[in-house]
């Protein structure tokens, strides 16, 4: 996965750039910035991907930006404020970047809040992404959704980071995206 890929190249100071070959799944990490070569379909600037706006947070899994808002809003307020800001609400989607997230909250106190609001929520009795995908249920507490609602949220400390099925008429702190989706 390119996820992976990008994920060592965060841990690397010196790495400037990736190349990742699709079809293969060779990835390569460069002190230098590279230029595309012949059968390498992403190459990823460092530098570039780390490009966020003052006040966001870059997720290096995925190369986007994040933000935690400074208000509380009912979860469909959040929606429209995330969008508004040129994003979406924040999506974890793959066992990395939740893990890359849980890390980084646990680092940085301020987004250590109990309860905060990310993008997913219940379709047709199905838990989806805001993306689409499915969301993964064994990391909900015990590894269920309670009945509490359709809307989604995210335990700090104080709950293991569980995920969690949310009333949707609270308002909460949440999370806003953008970037390339
Ligand atoms: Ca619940």
């Amino acid at each position: 996965m390119s996820s992976l890929c990008l994920l060592h190249c965060a841990a690397q100071i010196d790495c400037k750039s990736i190349s990742y070959n699709q079809s293969s799944g060779a990835c390569s990490i460069s002190t230098n910035k590279t230029v595309p070569a012949l059968g390498i379909d992403l190459v990823v600037c460092k530098r570039d991907i780390l490009d966020c706006s003052t006040g966001w947070v870059q997720n290096p899994i995925t190369g986007t930006c994040l933000w935690l808002s400074t208000d509380f809003r009912i979860p469909s307020d959040a929606r429209d404020s995330c969008v508004a800001l040129g994003g979406r609400m924040a999506v974890f989607d793959t066992e990395h970047s939740r893990n890359w997230f849980i890390s980084f909250r646990k680092a940085n106190s301020e987004w250590d809040v109990d309860v905060l609001q990310i993008g997913a929520r219940e379709v047709n009795g199905e838990w989806l992404w805001d993306n689409g995908s499915r969301v993964e249920m064994k990391y909900f507490i015990n590894s269920v959704p309670d009945g509490s609602g359709s809307c989604f949220q995210m335990w700090g400390s104080i709950n293991g980071y569980h995920w969690d099925d949310l009333y949707c008429g609270a308002a909460f702190k949440y999370v806003c995206e953008r970037g390339s989706f």
